[in-house]
């Protein structure tokens, strides 16, 4: 069995901390990554971390866990609510998918409610903040019964 948990991020996450706190906190993508990290250690896991502001990144980061991934956290941003070919990638994986929002998106704009991942992902967690990356890690090792 792979050791190897996929984190992904999308569109505008690069951001983090430096820009709207009220919504998104203080922490820095670079302290979310320290996070994860801790996390699946806790559990006898590694992390491939990634960012970007790419989707088709993001589709090739999901191709290749294919490979070797356990599973894969993913807080794909504003692709969220927009993207079918996110979904299609996740799709074609086989392991578990944990959907991550910092904010709570339900009690924000209504665009921000519908995702096309959840269709997919096998557990969701919102509006936790940056808490939420180590609860998904946690919920993949369980799920491996780690
Ligand atoms: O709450 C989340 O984690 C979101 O996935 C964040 C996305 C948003 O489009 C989703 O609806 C909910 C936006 C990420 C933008 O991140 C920023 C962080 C700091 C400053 C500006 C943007």
């Amino acid at each position: 069995m792979s050791k190897t948990i996929y984190v992904l991020n999308g569109p505008n996450l690069n951001l983090l901390g430096k820009r709207q706190p009220d919504i998104y906190g203080r922490e820095t993508m670079a302290d979310v990554e320290a996070l994860c990290v801790a996390e699946a250690k806790k559990h006898g896991f590694a992390i491939r971390y990634h960012q970007s502001n790419r989707e088709y990144e993001l589709i090739d980061w999901i191709h290749e866990a294919r490979e070797n991934a356990a599973g894969i956290v993913i807080n794909a941003g504003a692709f969220t609510h927009t993207s079918i070919a996110i979904l299609d990638a996740l799709n074609a994986y086989d392991g578990p998918v944990i959907e991550v929002h910092i904010s709570n998106v339900h009690k924000r704009e209504e665009f921000r409610h519908h995702s096309f991942i959840s269709a997919r992902a096998d557990g969701v967690i919102v509006g936790c903040g940056t808490q939420g990356y180590a609860f998904g890690i946690a919920r993949i090792a369980a799920l491996h019964g780690q």
